[in-house]
């Protein structure tokens, strides 16, 4: 941070979380250099999880570090890493102060190092194994096969949901499991949630977009799981920081043990969270939402085969996501395209006033659901639903025409358009259609007090202090429930809704000119 430079949220943006030249020290990492298979890097704590010295290890070939059998079956392993996240986890026996301990390894290639175009850099994790039992049958397929029998038998989104929420807290054993849903801003709300019975829900909680800032998105959406098994943990240093040979430091994007932010770990601290999990649900690669995971009861690291396990639940569920929402868009699309085709249909008769037209069987309410309508053409007015008084329709129709809009579309009259609102009060929403040839056709909806329930008041955060030259940031300390009272607001118009009522326009206006010909035709 550069003297002088304000603290805010963007600082929060700006930490490089990819490269923390540390680690989670449940485990112990070592870089390979590709050309000479000689450790390049390794984390400090190799002497207390393999019980071998750094010293030792820096510069020598990996068999110094966990064994020759060790070795070789790593190394035999590393034609099937090429895609770091379809990566497999390798079982390996490792002889620690002489005596073997399983250990889980996993292996990928580093990111943006390469050397003749072929990777550099050879990242290999080790954990100590933690599970009862290894990758059986049992443990893992049987689960997740259940769990896709389930995923596929539900028939809406929020069946959806609750399967994966309660699958994966089966599969992990994790106290709490949440189903996070983004908005467009990236807010986020609790949508599903399976937890320990004693538990306080979250249920309906939303939380800001900056509790997970830009950059840690966009590395979720590379890499699909992260686990903090313990969120006291002391990390363990990359030796030495940067790479010797290229002078970058090594890039954790694709870590298992990745060091997390320590503006992250407060947070969760301040959330009473022992230990968190998180795995991203990706809708046309970009972040849709997380399937987040809380422990209260001390740290928590389920076994890479179980977090391999909640990881493929989790895509599969991104992929079930994508088809149900697109199956429910058709179906819809395919109801208004039915309607639209009648409506029109009915316009173009010339016996009929365009009024009556668009508000007989079907009319506008069939077309866009609201709760009231109406339209003003050729000197009439017909309302449907719970629609203001004549008079009142034609003065909105006449200022909506001197506004010089094709189509408004708007959620909250009042601020956008006051002088609107004045003519009706109880609207808070409004899709207009002004018609050339002089048609306009409006739908309304009334006002809905939403009730925001925060987890923890949003503006309150980023506490940020100097200290000296170092600046640091703090998330909020109360995630007390917050309500926020939105008021002025109707429910929002669909991106689809808009897009028939701007059709709807475009026939209209055929119509009326086709009208007028007609007049023009009859009157000569
Ligand atoms: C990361 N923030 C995260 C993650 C979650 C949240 C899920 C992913 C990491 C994980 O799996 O634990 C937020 N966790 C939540 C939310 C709930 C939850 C909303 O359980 C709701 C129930 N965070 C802040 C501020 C900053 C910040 C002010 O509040 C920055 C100044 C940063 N959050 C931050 C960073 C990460 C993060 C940097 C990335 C951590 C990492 O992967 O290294």
């Amino acid at each position: 941070l550069a003297p002088g430079e304000a603290v805010d949220l963007d600082n929060c943006a700006r930490e490089p979380i990819h490269i923390p030249g540390r680690i989670q020290p449940r485990g112990v990492l070592l870089a390979l250099r590709t050309d000479d298979g000689l450790v390049n890097q390794c984390t400090e704590n190799v002497a207390d999880v393999l019980g071998v010295d750094l010293g030792t290890v820096l510069g020598a070939p990996l068999a110094t570090a966990v064994g020759d059998e060790a070795a070789r079956t790593l190394l035999t392993h590393v034609a099937s890493v090429d895609d770091p996240r379809l990566r497999n986890p390798v079982e390996i026996d490792i002889a620690v102060h002489g005596s073997p301990r399983r250990f889980e390894a996993v292996l990928h290639h580093a990111p943006d190092s390469a050397l003749d175009g072929r990777p550099a850099v050879l990242v290999v994790e080790l954990e100590p194994f933690s599970g009862p039992t290894s990758l059986t049958y049992t443990s893992t397929f049987e689960p997740v096969r259940d769990a896709l029998t389930e995923l596929d038998r539900a028939s809406s989104l929020q069946q959806l949901y609750d399967v994966a929420v309660r699958r994966v807290r089966e599969l992990t054993g994790f106290d709490r499991v949440m189903l996070y849903r983004f908005d467009p801003d990236y807010n986020g709300e609790v949508v599903a949630e399976a937890r320990r019975d004693d538990l306080n829900p979250f249920l309906g909680l939303h939380y800001p977009a900056s509790d997970i800032p830009p950059q840690a998105r966009a590395l979720y959406e590379k890499n699909w799981i992260r686990l903090i098994a313990d969120v006291g943990y002391r990390p363990a240093d990359v030796v030495p920081t940067d790479d010797p040979v290229s002078g970058r430091p090594l890039d954790l994007t694709y870590g298992t043990l990745r060091s997390v932010s320590p503006i992250h770990v407060e947070y969760l601290q301040n959330m009473g969270v022992d230990a968190s999990m998180s795995i991203s649900l990706l809708r046309d690669g970009r972040l849709w939402g997380l399937i987040a995971c809380h422990h209260y009861s001390g740290p928590h690291a389920p076994s890479y085969a179980a977090r391999a396990a909640a990881e493929f639940l989790g895509s599969t569920l991104s992929a079930r996501l994508v088809t149900q929402a697109e199956d429910d868009r058709a179906s819809a699309a395919r109801r208004s395209a039915g309607v639209l085709a009648r409506l029109v249909a009915v316009t173009r008769d010339d016996d009929v006033p365009l009024t009556s037209a668009l508000t007989g069987d079907p009319g506008l309410l069939d077309l866009v659901d609201a709760d009231a309508a109406f339209v003003v053409a050729e000197g009439r007015v017909e309302r449907q639903g719970d629609a203001p008084e004549e008079e009142v329709c034609r003065r909105l129709a006449h200022a909506l025409a001197e506004l010089d809009v094709e189509v408004l579309v708007t959620d909250r009259l009042a601020r956008q358009e006051p002088e609107l609102a004045t003519l009706v009060p109880d609207a808070a929403g409004m899709l207009a259609l002004v018609v050339p040839g002089g048609a306009v056709a409006v739908w309304l909806r009334r006002e809905v007090v939403q009730s925001v329930d925060w987890g923890g008041d949003p503006r309150n955060k980023a506490i940020a202090r100097r200290e000296g030259d170092t600046v640091r940031l703090s998330p909020r300390k109360s995630f007390a429930r917050w309500r926020e009272i939105v008021r002025g607001t109707s429910e929002a118009w669909s991106d689809d809704e808009i897009d028939v009522a701007t059709s709807l326009r475009s026939y209209l206006g055929e119509g009326l000119l086709l009208r007028g010909r007609r007049d023009i035709r009859a009157a000569a």
